[in-house]
């Protein structure tokens, strides 16, 4: 039995007092990270998607929106469909006048990855409700959260609020459009079903949202094959600049932003070149370090990854842990930190702290 406290990242609510809260607001925003990705999209359309269906079918009008931190994947237009939205480009202020009685946060609840909320969020956290799944998080941004680290994506405990908002026993009765969505994120956090994190519970939501009606191939189509020739020519610099270090055990790649300029890719480009070098077998670890710019200057985006070692029955190194020496933090397996540092001042410290 795990015991709630409102000061540490553990979840205080269940998924069904969040379905009685839910029913209570009569506005609802609901935001995740910035950079949204599949699951970050996934969860949080689902569940306006869902509000909204309930609204409308009981003759209230919709009221529930989202709000997304740019730049958005391409792709995010199709899942969005006719979900009220609004997209926060850069230094963009957030609109004034909106004033929810509710904030849901999907996908995240650190302050690192809420930044461009901040400012609206900061006086309104006695109305924020959490649903994540990550190992980490500020709990002080909501009392109310649910935390499940042991879901592959935040969509897993989403589908069991849409189900029960809906009254549903399974998400196999869901509308397509509120599948849709759901199985983006699943499909995306598992690496497309690949990752340690898949099990049972995955697998059985997978095969329910197929039931509702998921086009799988065309989401695949829709997410992976649909890439522009300047991501190629991005994927290659990256895969250039490779260096292995930590007796061979681990890589080191490069995006800088003269990259990003000479091969006219942008931003959201860079998607899944973390995962390319885990396929030599000898690499265990996997850093990809992102030279980037916003309104405080030049600073160092780091993903990590690492596999276990199959043949010789070494664990996966924690990187985690290593993100959490580095300000950041994820996932055991997949984890991320924001350095204010330049890009190779950054690699050596990244270097330094992998084991
Ligand atoms: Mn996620």
């Amino acid at each position: 039995m795990t015991k709630s406290n409102s000061n540490s990242w553990e979840s205080t609510v269940s998924t069904n007092e969040i379905v009685d809260w839910i029913k209570q607001q009569s506005t609802l925003l609901i935001l995740t990270h910035a950079k949204p990705d599949g699951d970050a999209l996934g969860s949080s359309l689902a569940l306006a998607k869902t509000i909204n269906l309930i609204r409308e079918t009981s003759g209230a009008t919709s009221a529930a929106e989202c709000w997304y931190a740019a730049p958005m994947p391409s792709w995010a237009k199709t899942l969005i469909g006719n979900t009220k939205t609004r997209t926060i480009e850069d230094n963009q202020p957030l609109p004034g006048a909106f004033d929810p009685e509710g904030i849901l946060i999907t996908d995240t609840g650190s302050w690192n990855q809420l930044a461009p909320f901040a400012e609206f969020l900061k006086p309104r956290l006695d109305r924020t409700t959490i649903i994540d799944h990550h190992l980490q998080g500020d709990a002080e941004i909501a009392t109310r959260r649910h935390i499940d680290t042991t879901a592959a994506a935040a969509v897993q405990p989403v589908a069991d609020i849409c189900c029960q908002l809906l009254g549903l026993n399974s998400a196999s009765q869901l509308p397509v459009d509120i599948a849709l969505p759901l199985y983006v994120g699943l499909a995306t956090d598992t690496g497309w079903f690949k990752h340690s994190n898949v099990d049972g519970r995955v697998m059985t939501l997978a095969g329910e949202l197929l039931e509702a009606g998921v086009n799988h191939t065309s989401i695949f189509a829709m997410l992976y094959q649909r890439d522009r020739t300047s991501r190629f020519k991005l994927m290659a610099r990256a895969l250039e600049s490779m260096e292995v270090v930590k007796e061979k055990n681990a890589a080191v790649m490069t995006v800088t932003l003269q990259d990003f300029k000479d091969t006219k890719a942008g931003p959201g480009e860079t998607g899944g070149f973390v995962d390319l070098p885990q396929s030599v077998a000898a690499i265990r670890v996997v850093a990809l370090l992102t030279e980037q710019h916003d309104s405080d200057g030049t600073f160092t985006k780091l993903s990590l990854r690492s596999k276990p070692d199959e043949w010789e029955g070494k664990p996966a190194v924690d990187v985690n842990a290593v993100c959490n020496t580095l300000g950041g933090g994820g996932h055991a397996r997949a984890s991320g930190a924001k350095i204010r540092k330049p890009l190779e001042e950054a690699k050596a410290m990244v270097i330094a702290a992998l084991p």
